[in-house]
């Protein structure tokens, strides 16, 4: 970074600081990961000054040639491994994707039926607060509650009710499988079509540890930062019938430019996931998040769901006599990163939730295994029985850094 240090030395040190800080912090936020030097390079790159509205091979600027073997081969790649019949990675975010998706089959105003926020969905499923709950008319369903999971019985009980003209499954703190299989038959039988916002998982289901939503729904939409360790960015894949719509609500419909060098590094990532190693990570991301919750039953803490079958565990802190926002403060002072999040049937607000949830895709990338899962829950136990310890979290802070640089991550990106 020698040219950005002469020209930006603020902005310059706000980056090494930041690179310091994920080096020297445990990241458990679900949603994160640690993408590689390869995945790094592909996003700094000349790429960036380019135009190229359009698909590959039909763009409305010239110049397009090697912008179009980039996306073209993230495309293939995508297709490979997802088993897709069309993909078009120009999303710019998640939120994006779920925008031109609705865009490509639905009316304004039309009828959805997705997972609640409060019960582990996502803003743009239909939150009223954002333009998916604007735009469309949500109901939603939620986890029974005594079993904290989806009850299939009752998604179908409502979708009959409300008719809705799409289904949408897929949630951002949800820690158990989901049926797409089930919900495919849901969809059926009210006659709706079927999409599936895959985010959180998609890693899993790359690696074939997940039920694969793609064979049943109509159109999958996923971020690709997040198991699947690509840049920052998103892609839609869906059915051959929806294929135009896709791309028609993509572009011109709601994005202008793609972002050709994070399109470049997708395509990186998309082959580091079609590694046997992708896999075999993954693996470990579901093991350390088992020992983690494991750890934390044993510590007394008491887990939605009372366990996990993916990468991320949520915790409900109430019989810890302490909230979700003063977890996330406190563990943040000891080097452990985390997000205050709502448990269902919560009856506190999102702002100081009940919660915190713990994800395991980044500090398995780094290396962690089961022990290091263990050691990092004994320590989330050590801290939220004494939040206002501050030497307890100084000194775990210094146990934390250690266990940080015996798993180094870039090293020698922060020049001085
Ligand atoms: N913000 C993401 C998450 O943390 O799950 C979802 O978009």
């Amino acid at each position: 970074m020698e040219h950005l240090k002469k020209t930006d030395i603020e902005i310059f040190t706000g980056i090494n600081s930041e690179i310091a800080r994920q080096q020297n912090v445990i990241e458990l936020i679900a949603s994160e990961n640690i993408v590689s030097r390869a995945v790094l390079e592909a996003m700094g790159t000349p790429l960036t000054n380019k135009y190229s509205e359009g698909m590959p091979f039909k763009r409305y600027y010239g110049g397009n040639d090697y912008i179009d073997y980039c996306e073209d081969l993230a495309v293939k790649r995508a297709k490979e491994l997802f088993g897709a019949e069309h993909v078009n990675v120009q999303p710019h975010a998640g939120s994006q994707a779920n925008m031109e998706a609705y865009f490509a089959l639905l009316e304004l105003k039309d009828k959805i039926l997705g997972m609640a926020l409060d019960h582990g969905g996502h803003l743009t499923h239909g939150s009223h607060v954002n333009f998916s709950g604007k735009f469309y008319t949500f109901s939603s369903y939620g986890v029974d509650k005594e079993t904290e999971m989806i009850d299939l019985d009752n998604v179908r009980e409502i979708a009959q009710k409300e008719q809705p003209r799409l289904i949408l499954a897929g949630a951002s703190a949800y820690p158990r499988s989901i049926n797409f299989k089930a919900f495919k038959g849901i969809a059926d039988d009210v006659g709706a079509l079927f999409m599936v916002d895959m985010a959180h998982i998609a890693g899993l289901i790359a690696a074939k540890l997940h039920p694969d939503p793609v064979p049943y729904a109509d159109v999958v939409t996923t971020t690709t930062h997040k198991t699947l360790r690509g840049p920052r960015g998103a892609m839609i894949l869906c059915k051959e019938a929806h294929a135009k719509a896709i791309d028609k609500a993509v572009f011109p419909g709601m994005q202008g430019g793609p972002l050709d060098h994070v399109i470049a590094a997708k395509a990186v990532a998309f082959k580091e996931a079609l590694e046997p190693s992708f896999a075999i990570y993954q693996k470990q991301v579901i093991s350390n998040a088992q020992a983690l919750a494991e750890t934390l039953m044993d510590e007394g803490f008491r887990l939605v769901s009372g366990g996990t079958d993916n990468h991320l565990i949520l915790v409900d802190l109430t019989n810890k006599n302490i909230t979700g926002k003063e977890a996330e403060i406190a563990l943040d002072v000891a080097g452990i990163c985390c997000n205050k999040n709502m448990i269902p049937y919560d009856t506190r607000s999102p702002f100081n939730p009940s919660g915190i949830r713990l994800g395991t895709p980044a500090i398995t990338t780094r290396g962690f295994r089961e022990e290091d899962a263990k050691q990092v829950g004994e320590w989330i136990s050590k801290v939220i029985s004494d939040p206002s310890n501050e030497t307890l979290k100084k000194q775990i802070n210094r146990d934390v850094q250690e266990l940080c640089s015996a798993h180094r991550i870039y090293a020698g990106l922060t020049p001085q």
